[in-house]
């Protein structure tokens, strides 16, 4: 555990408080420590979360990430929210990959309206190998050249592919474990929770910065979200981005009419996940459209502190630029220059 700065910073401190938040980089948190975080008086979380996120972030900086889908529909994978998964009849059009002119040209217009992170998504189960992965790597030495920070998120990983794309000069991997262990079999059933960690290792071996965390609403508990934080939190290193999406229901998947979730659900798990990762970014994702203005400065409060910044997010749609803009200029948010060191 690293030193802790309140103790000589301030003292008279409460206790309590210090017990919870100066735990700084913990990697031994126990899932009843995270769930009785997660259940606390909402201000009493909120407070704690302020608190943490303000001795490590900046206090009122937003990143901006753009998302582009490079790969669209056909999975072979049944992962039930999804609506690129060819086991459901979603509508997406399948794409085949797009080539890195068109990549690079999304990636400049992202640029342009304020985004520093790139992340490109493709509908595979695993990075393809040959003349499709080169491609990739190509349009990811291509950003990264322009300055952005990139990601990508293909699916397994093997340890030469993660490699090849460190070389290219990839930032960020994302692969999210998206729910507790316990959970996950009722979302998915052609890969295993242990096949998510072990591409989540190959990224970290690589020495490329992890991205990884989860989705709200899909008729996980509580105690599943405490769950799905425990794991994230255990990791050691803390992945450097979290993000939290809530569901987009698509039509034709098997979640297409799961109930509404409370958005405060979504304040809780995201202080929570400030709380016991506090240096990681903590990405607010999918499911902004659903969610009020309120809401959002709740999950801001609690410490989000990224987002995804565009129209679309790889299917389905995000709220309108403009919408954005106003927001974080309403709530006096600033977007985040790029990352002083790249991957934070
Ligand atoms: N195929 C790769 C994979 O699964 O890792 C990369 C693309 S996949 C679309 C990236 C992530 O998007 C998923 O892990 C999931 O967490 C999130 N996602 C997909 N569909 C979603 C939905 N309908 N609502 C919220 N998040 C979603
Ligand atoms: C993540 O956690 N959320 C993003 C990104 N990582 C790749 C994807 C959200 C996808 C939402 C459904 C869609 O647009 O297809
Ligand atoms: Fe495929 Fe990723 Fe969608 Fe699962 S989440 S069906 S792996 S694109």
């Amino acid at each position: 555990m690293d030193e802790c700065r309140h103790r000589t910073l301030r003292s008279g401190y409460n206790a309590n408080v210090h017990e919870s938040n100066c735990n700084s980089l913990r990697f031994d948190w126990t899932r009843q420590e995270i769930a009785e975080l997660y259940h606390l008086p909402l201000p009493e979380l909120l407070f704690r979360a302020q608190q943490v996120h303000r001795e490590f972030h900046p206090a009122n900086e937003v990143q901006m990430c753009r998302l582009l889908s490079i790969k669209t529909g056909g999975c072979p994978e049944d992962c039930a929210y999804c609506p690129q998964s060819a086991h459901y009849q979603t509508g997406v059009e399948r794409q085949s990959l797009m080539p890195t002119g068109e990549i690079v040209a999304a990636a400049e217009k992202a640029k342009a309206e304020g985004a520093t992170r790139f992340c490109m998504g493709a509908a595979w189960r695993q990075a393809p190998n040959g003349q499709e992965f080169e491609s990739v790597v190509e349009s990811v030495r291509v950003v990264a050249k322009m300055g952005m920070e990139v990601c990508c998120t293909l699916g397994m990983l093997t340890d030469a592919q993660a490699q090849q794309l460190k070389e290219a000069g990839l930032t960020a991997y994302n692969h999210n474990l998206d729910t507790s262990p316990e959970f996950y079999g009722n979302i998915i059933s052609t890969r295993t929770y242990e096949e998510r960690l072990q591409t989540i290792a190959a990224v970290r071996r690589a020495g490329v910065t992890v991205c990884c965390g989860g989705i709200l609403g899909m008729g996980e508990s509580d105690a599943d979200r405490a769950g799905l934080l425990h794991q994230l939190a255990s990791l050691n290193p803390h992945p450097e981005s979290v993000p939290i999406n809530m569901l987009v229901r698509a039509e034709g998947t098997p979640l297409a009419h799961q109930n509404d979730l409370d958005p405060l659900v979504m304040v809780r798990t995201i202080a929570t996940a400030r709380i016991v990762m506090p240096r990681s970014r903590v990405r607010l994702a999918a499911g902004r459209t659903q969610m009020s203005r309120e809401a959002m400065l709740l999950c801001f409060l609690a410490g989000a502190n990224s987002i995804f910044y565009g129209e679309k997010l790889l299917t389905t749609p995000n709220p309108e630029p403009d919408d954005d803009a106003e927001l974080l200029r309403d709530l006096g948010l600033s977007p985040m220059k790029q990352a002083v060191h790249a991957g934070d």
